[in-house]
C-alpha cells in the first residue's frame, strides 16, 4: 500500500529536525529543545516507521543501533594512509620540529601552526558518500583498519548524514573517538558495584567499547568524537588550509575542538602548549599532549611524510602520567575511623616530575578485583595532584610463586579483631580507644563540645600529647598533673591552670555524653541518649546482648553489633575502667531525679528544616526527659516547626499542637538546661 504523501513529507521533517537537534546538542552544545521534547519528535518517528516499515531508511536517527553482533571485525583497506604524529617531549624538541619545518620550506619568518589537544582515544575515519555514512574504520596499522561502522553509528555526536551544504561528494573525515572523564567513572562505578573489574583509564574504556561485536553494548558506552583531519576527498573541495578546513566541519554536523587555535611560530606553539597544560585537567576528557600542525595543505604537501608520520605535523607530548614499577610490599594504614587501608610500596619511579614510592589501593575489595600481588609488575598512574594509584597488574611479568594477598584478621597497629562493613568494602579496627592510629581522632572526639566539653583541649594540643607519649588513652588526659601540662610547647602557665581546671570539671557528666564521648561507631548522641535510657547504667549495657541491645528505639542490627563488640574488647573494657578510676561520675539515668527530666511525660514533634542536625536537638528533648515522635497526633504537646515544617505544621495547627519555632524552642531548652 502506498504511503500517504503526508506521511513521507512528516517522516522527512522529523528526521530533519531530530537531526537539526542532535547537531544543536553534540556539536554546538546550545540545545534548542528540552530532552522531553526531543523524545517526543523521535517516538512519533518510530511510530510512524513501525505503522510503515518501508519508510525506514538507514541514516534515519531511530536506526543508530540496528545492526546484529558481528562474529568478527571486516578489514578495510585505507585509500589515504591514516598517519601518525612524530613526538617532541621537551620544549628543544619542539625548537627542532619548528627548524626543520622553515629550512624545508626555505622561510625566515615565523609558520602558521594550527594547534589542537591531542586527545587520548582511538582515532577513526568516517567516510561520506553523497552525504551519509558508509564507513567507520580504525586506525590498524596505517593502511589496514577494521570496520567498526555499526559501533560507530550509535555514537550520537557522529552524524548519520552531513548538514547543510557544500561538502564533497565524498569525504573521509578523521578523528578521534574518546570517553569524557565523566562518562568514564560513572561506567567504572557501575562495574564496581557489580564486582566487575572496569577500565584503566579512560582511552582503554573508549577502545574497548567500540570493539565490542555487539552494538547494542557500545550504545550503552559515553562515547565521544571529535574530528581534526581528512582523508579521501572527491567531487567537490575543502578550504585550503587546515584550521579553516576543519572550522567547517561543525557546520556539516562534525564536532571539533573548541580549543583549535592558529598559532605563529614556535612562540605562538609554546603558549599554546602552556595555556593547554595548564587547563588539563578541567577540559573534561583526556589529553596527552598538543598536536601542531603547518596551517596552509599546500605547504603540508611539500613538506611530505617520512614512514607513517607527517613532516607537518607534531605532538607536543605531556610528560606520561603511567609508569611501570615493581611492587614491593602491601602495607596496611589504619585511618580515623579504623578504616584499614592497602598501600603499595613501589620500587621508586619517576611519573610526571615526581617520584613516586607509594601509591593507594583502595580498600580490601579493590585488592581483590584486581588481584594485585607483593612482586607484580604494576601500572602506576597520578593525573595532576591526585594521589598515586595502582591501575593494573602486568600479568606477564608476574613471578611463578606469588600468592594471592591476604588481609589479615586482626588490626595490624593493635592487634584487635578486624570488621568488615555493611557493604562488605571496608576492613575496620575494632579496637577503637586502644588503637595508636585511632588515638587522635578519638581524643578529640571524647574532648568535643557535645561529648565531655574539655575546653582548651585543641588539635594541636591533642597531637601533642600523643606523639609525647603522655597520652594514650582518654583516661591518661586524668593523670596528666599541671607540671606537665605547663612543659609542653606553646602552653603557658595559665592555659595550664585552665585545662586542668576544664579536665577536672568534665568529670562530672552524663552517662549519655559518656556514651557518646566513647566513639563508638554509628552511635551518635540520639543513639547514645536512647541506649542510657534504655539500661540506666553503664554495667547494664555493657552486658547487653545484641538482642537485647535490638530492643532500643533506632538500633538496628548494625548497631546493636557495634556496641556489643566495643564492649567486648578488653582494651575498651581497661580504658573504661581507668576513666571511673580517674572520678568519672553521671547521675543514675534509670531513676533520674525529676528535676533533671524536665520535659519527662512531654511528646515532642520535629518538623522542617532546623539549624542544627535534628538528631542532636532530639538527643537533648530526650535527655531532658521527652518522648521525640515521628508523627503529630492528639497526644503531642509540641510541634517545633523549622523552615518549610509543611503538612505536620498544619496537622499541629488542626489539633491544637502548641506549635514552637526555632527561638521559642531555644528558649525552652534553655530555660530547662538552667534548672537541670
Ligand atoms: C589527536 N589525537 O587529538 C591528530 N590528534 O593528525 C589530533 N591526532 C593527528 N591530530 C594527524 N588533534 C595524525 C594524527
Amino acid at each position: 500500500m502506498p504511503i500517504p504523501a503526508a506521511v513521507q513529507a512528516r517522516a522527512a521533517w522529523l528526521r530533519d529536525e531530530i537531526d537539526r537537534h542532535n547537531h544543536r546538542y553534540y556539536v554546538l552544545d546550545d540545545p534548542t529543545i528540552s530532552d522531553s521534547g526531543y523524545d517526543q519528535l523521535l517516538r512519533e518517528l518510530q511510530a510512524l516507521e513501525t505503522a510503515h516499515p518501508s519508510l525506514i531508511t538507514p541514516d534515519s536517527p531511530t536506526q543508530r543501533v540496528g545492526a546484529a553482533p558481528l562474529a568478527a571485525f571486516a578489514s578495510v583497506a585505507h585509500r589515504l594512509p591514516m598517519l601518525s604524529l612524530g613526538n617532541a617531549l621537551d620544549d628543544a624538541e619542539l625548537g627542532e620540529f619548528d627548524r626543520r619545518v622553515r629550512e624545508r620550506l626555505e622561510r625566515d619568518g615565523p609558520i602558521v601552526y594550527a594547534a589542537e589537544p591531542k586527545l587520548d582515544g582511538l582515532a577513526i575515519s568516517l567516510r561520506y558518500e553523497s552525504g551519509r555514512l558508509v564507513q567507520a574504520a580504525t586506525r590498524g596499522d596505517g593502511s589496514q583498519g577494521e570496520e567498526v561502522t555499526a559501533n560507530v553509528r550509535t555514537i550520537p555526536s557522529v552524524p548519520l548524514r552531513l548538514l547543510g551544504s557544500g561538502w564533497p561528494g565524498v569525504i573521509e573525515v578523521r578523528g578521534e573517538i574518546y570517553m569524557p572523564t565523566a562518562g568514564f567513572e560513572a561506567l567504572n562505578r557501575e562495574a564496581e558495584r557489580l564486582g566487575e573489574k572496569g577500565f584503566a583509564n579512560p582511552r582503554n574504556a573508549a577502545a574497548g567499547s567500540l570493539r565490542q561485536l555487539d552494538p547494542r553494548i557500545t550504545a550503552r558506552r559515553p562515547l565521544a568524537m571529535v574530528c581534526y583531519g581528512f582523508g579521501e576527498i572527491e567531487g567537490g573541495d575543502i578550504e585550503p588550509c587546515h584550521s579553516a578546513a576543519i572550522g567547517r566541519l561543525p557546520e556539516w554536523g562534525l564536532r571539533i575542538s573548541p580549543e583549535l587555535r592558529r598559532v605563529e611560530g614556535l612562540q605562538g606553539c609554546q603558549a599554546y602548549f602552556n595555556d593547554i597544560q595548564q587547563r588539563r585537567f578541567q577540559l573534561g576528557y583526556e589529553i596527552d599532549g598538543v598536536v601542531f600542525k603547518v596551517d596552509e595543505f599546500a605547504l603540508q604537501r611539500s613538506l611530505g611524510f617520512v614512514s607513517r608520520a607527517p613532516r607537518w605535523a607534531i605532538a607536543r607530548k605531556f610528560p606520561a602520567q603511567e609508569e611501570m614499577t615493581e611492587l614491593l610490599a602491601i602495607d596496611l594504614q589504619v585511618g580515623r575511623t579504623g578504616a584499614v587501608t592497602p598501600v603499595a610500596r613501589l620500587a621508586p619511579v619517576n611519573v610526571a616530575g615526581v617520584t613516586v614510592t607509594n601509591a593507594t589501593l583502595h580498600n580490601a575489595a579493590e585488592l581483590r578485583r584486581k588481584d594485585i600481588r607483593v612482586g607484580d609488575t604494576v601500572i602506576v598512574r597520578r593525573a595532576g595532584d591526585v594521589i598515586p594509584q595502582v591501575v593494573r597488574v602486568v600479568p606477564e611479568r608476574r613471578p611463578a610463586n606469588s600468592l594471592e594477598f591476604q588481609m589479615p584478621s586482626d588490626c595490624p597497629e593493635c592487634g584487635s579483631a578486624l570488621i568488615q562493613d555493611e557493604a562488605g568494602v571496608v576492613l575496620r579496627c575494632s579496637g577503637g580507644l586502644y588503637c595508636p592510629a585511632q588515638r587522635k581522632e578519638a581524643l578529640r572526639h571524647f574532648a568535643s563540645r557535645r561529648a565531655l566539653d574539655i575546653e582548651g583541649l585543641g588539635d594541636k594540643l591533642v597531637d601533642q600529647l600523643v606523639e609525647s607519649g603522655l597520652v594514650a588513652s582518654p583516661a591518661d588526659l586524668y593523670r596528666l598533673d599541671r607540671t606537665q601540662l605547663a612543659a609542653l610547647e606553646r602552653m603557658g602557665e595559665k592555659s595550664a591552670q585552665n585545662l586542668w581546671d576544664a579536665l577536672h570539671k568534665s568529670r562530672a557528666t552524663t552517662l549519655p555524653r559518656f556514651l557518646y564521648a566513647l566513639g563508638i561507631r554509628e552511635v551518635g548522641e540520639s543513639t547514645a541518649a536512647a541506649l542510657a535510657h534504655e539500661f540506666g547504667s553503664l554495667e547494664a549495657l555493657m552486658e547487653a546482648s545484641e538482642e537485647q541491645l535490638q530492643q532500643v528505639e533506632d538500633v538496628g542490627p548494625v548497631v546493636a553489633r557495634h556496641v556489643a563488640t566495643f564492649f567486648r574488647q578488653p582494651h575498651n573494657q581497661e580504658v573504661i575502667e581507668a576513666l571511673m578510676a580517674a572520678g568519672l561520675r553521671w547521675p543514675n539515668a534509670a531513676a533520674p531525679a525529676a528535676a533533671l527530666q524536665p520535659l519527662k511525660g512531654k511528646t515532642m514533634v520535629l518538623s522542617g528544616t532546623l539549624s542544627r542536625p535534628r538528631a542532636e536537638i532530639k538527643a537533648e528533648l530526650q535527655r531532658l526527659g521527652a518522648k521525640v515522635s515521628g508523627s503529630i497526633s492528639g497526644r503531642t504537646d509540641y510541634l517545633v516547626a523549622g523552615v518549610e515544617a509543611g503538612s505536620k505544621l498544619a496537622k499541629a495547627e488542626q489539633l491544637g499542637v502548641t506549635i514552637l519555632d526555632e527561638a521559642g524552642l531555644e528558649a525552652l531548652l534553655a530555660a530547662e538546661n538552667e534548672r537541670d
